[in-house]
């Protein structure tokens, strides 16, 4: 009987390691199988699926023009350009959908940080090659190809060195300075980088306080909204401080609907970065006094990348942008060469 029962268990226990490895079996051609309803792509184009952010700002349609003028057909491309319309949970679906779509490359600008691990770790398996734009992601760097993009912290260190300059320049340098700071989007590599450079610099001074430090998700709209609310909290601003133009621009129009006077003319010093083209006219006006540029063409970058990959060359990890600091002082001089 003891017999019986030990052939019994071990004919079960074939039955089912059997099945489990039908099963494992099967998991793993899934993810070789693009699904049966993922568009089959012409091989004689290089595919490359681009996961923007949305349409937050205008730094973010300059972005995405750049890359619509880089990856077309008659250099090559099939670009599978999808709007992420500032939804993380969006971008890391669309990021699967490509992958069973087997594009030939997958280029990623993640709204926040965080999330990405297992999209990123299933397409490292598929050997579809990422490529991480503009913001960051908080996965480990092997499960991508290289970022390319801005050291936002660096920036945020550019804006108060100018703010430190100016003081000192303006016989301020010793006078209780009160500061307001316009955050971007929660998460995202561009704010928490530009914040902590900020914070960084304004740390070393005991006669800056920061009275207001909020997020309004670098849009103008939500820059005008908080900024009003922090007009009716504080009374006694000397500098706001905007992590992107259009948050600027927002809070330009909420200071002028309090008849508060800012700008180079005299009141609120106003700082802001990316360095749009109609942060320049502002500039030129003296309403904007300094734009920390954040250089949106990126895509080109990211061709460079995929060509070198394309030859079975190494690329590098990071790629900075190259960029600078513009001020009321000499926007005009640069005002007629802009890209955008
Ligand atoms: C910065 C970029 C930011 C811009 C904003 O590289 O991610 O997002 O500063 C944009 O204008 O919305």
């Amino acid at each position: 009987m003891k017999k019986y029962l030990a052939w019994c268990f071990t004919v079960l226990l074939a039955i089912l390691c059997l099945g489990g490895c039908g099963r494992e079996e099967e998991e793993i051609q899934s993810k070789k199988l693009h699904r049966a309803d993922a568009p089959v792509y012409d091989e004689k184009y290089i595919t490359v699926g681009f996961i923007q952010t949305g349409k937050e700002s205008d730094w973010r349609d300059a972005n995405t023009n750049d890359y619509l003028n880089t990856f077309t057909e008659d250099k090559g491309y099939k670009l599978v350009y999808i709007d992420g319309n500032s939804d993380s949970g969006r971008q890391v679906k669309a990021a699967y959908d490509l992958i069973y779509q087997n594009v030939d490359y997958i280029i990623i600008d993640p709204i926040v940080e965080d999330g990405w691990e297992d999209v990123l770790e299933f397409a490292k398996q598929k050997e579809i090659p990422v490529i991480i734009a503009d913001r960051g992601v908080s996965a480990d760097q092997s499960l991508y190809k290289c970022w390319i993009g801005s050291d936002f912290k660096t920036e945020g260190v550019k804006a108060a060195k100018w703010l430190q300059d100016y003081l000192e320049e303006n016989g301020r340098k010793d006078e209780d300075i009160n500061i307001v700071v316009l955050e971007g989007t929660e998460g995202a590599s561009a704010a928490i980088g530009r914040t902590e450079g900020l914070l960084s610099e304004i740390a070393k001074h005991k006669n800056w306080h920061v009275l207001a430090s909020r997020n309004a998700n670098f849009t103008q709209g939500e820059g005008r909204d908080v900024m009003e609310h922090i007009l009716w909290q504080y009374k006694d601003i000397d500098v706001v401080i905007s992590e992107n133009d259009n948050m600027m621009f927002g809070a330009m129009k909420a200071m002028e609907q309090a008849g508060i006077e800012y700008g180079a003319g005299g009141g609120i010093i106003t700082i802001s970065f990316d360095a749009l083209g109609e942060a320049f006219h502002m500039m030129e006006e003296g309403k904007l006094m300094v734009s920390v540029e954040c250089n949106p063409l990126i895509a080109g970058i990211a061709e460079k990348v995929i060509k070198d990959l394309e030859k079975g060359r190494e690329v590098g990890k990071v790629q900075y942008v190259k960029e600078s600091v513009f001020t009321y002082k000499n926007a005009a001089q640069h005002i007629g060469n802009r890209k955008y």
